[in-house]
């Protein structure tokens, strides 16, 4: 069994290194990137068995996408290769604190993917999935449905990232698919700033009225904190700690690795939001998605609770 499969569609990434706008002409560096294989990719980096499932095209993104996966350690088997639909490209373009981000991904090879994407995988302990697949085409829509309503997994927590891209699908129709998509789940990420666009919600714990289903909530509020909440009992709130950020894009999908890590190491709900804080950290102090692992000294005391 994996200890996790990520699915969704990934990218060449483009971005500026240091941070610049593209206007500028700044030096460029070239990455992989997508919400999922990043959760992928920090799994393998610290240590555990993981997939990324997803299609790319016949072309040189497609290949940069699974060396680099490849290259971390990460399990490349499962991934479609679409003979005749390219790679989707996506740029950073960072200007101060605020990166825009433009993508190159209309009818990209992963709009392919479908539910037999799904029923191709073996079994995991986590499915990780986000609601961008969901806005990607139909047949992405239906891989969403097929794999947290109608739940091919038995045993699996399944964990959702609402991740709303406003460049995908206009909030009328995002709003109530993402709640439906969300309400299936286990555990689902949201952030603050997100709940706010889809569904006017401003305070974390109005969050868990709109969303009953999923057994584990954790609502994020940038460099404030994270909140979790668990069954019927109040929140868990932990502040994020200060961190001098060179660039945002990546921390969310580094705080979920960092959460469902500590998920599958058994920690406790306070011990899991400070993974959380500690991965994001990483992403964070970087222009590209990725950011690096702090030392084992930080991360065993993270998943004590504790610090080092
Ligand atoms: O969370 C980071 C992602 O936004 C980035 O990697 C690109 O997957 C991506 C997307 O669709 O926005």
């Amino acid at each position: 069994d994996f200890d996790l499969i990520g699915i969704g569609e990934s990218m060449a990434l483009v971005a500026p290194d240091p941070p610049a706008p593209l206007r500028e002409r700044p030096k460029l560096r070239m990455g992989v990137a997508g919400a999922e294989s990043n959760v992928v990719t920090y799994f393998s980096l610290l240590g555990a068995k993981a997939a990324w499932a997803g299609r790319v095209g016949d072309d040189p993104f497609g290949e940069l996408v699974c060396r680099q996966l490849a290259a971390v350690g990460a399990d490349t088997s499962f991934i479609e290769v679409d003979p005749a639909l390219p790679t989707g490209v996506y740029f950073k373009d960072p200007d101060k604190m605020n990166t825009r981000v433009y993508y190159y991904r209309k009818g990209s090879a992963a709009t392919g993917m479908g539910r037999k994407l799904v029923d191709s995988l073996p079994r995991a302990k986590i499915v990780h999935l986000t609601g961008i697949t969901a806005a990607l085409s139909d047949s992405c829509l239906d891989l969403m449905v097929h794999a947290l309503i109608e739940r091919p997994w038995p045993g699996a927590l399944m964990s959702f990232d609402v991740n709303y891209r406003p460049k995908l699908w206009p909030v009328e129709t995002a709003s109530s698919v993402i709640r439906t998509l969300a309400s299936a789940s286990d555990l689902v990420f949201v952030g603050l700033d997100e709940a706010e666009t889809l569904w006017g919600i401003t305070r974390p714990e109005d969050v868990r009225y709109h969303l009953t289903g999923p057994k584990t909530l954790v609502v994020k509020n940038g460099e404030i904190g994270a909140t979790i909440f668990e069954g019927t009992a109040d929140g868990i709130f932990m502040e994020s700690p200060i961190v001098k950020v060179v660039e945002p894009v990546g921390a969310g999908d580094a705080f979920a690795a960092g959460y469902l890590f500590a998920v599958l190491k058994g920690a406790v709900p306070r011990a899991r939001l400070r993974m959380g804080h500690l991965i994001a950290g990483g992403a964070l102090r970087v222009s590209g998605d990725i950011g690096p692992l702090p030392g084992q000294a930080w991360i065993t005391a993270a998943l004590n609770d504790g610090t080092p």
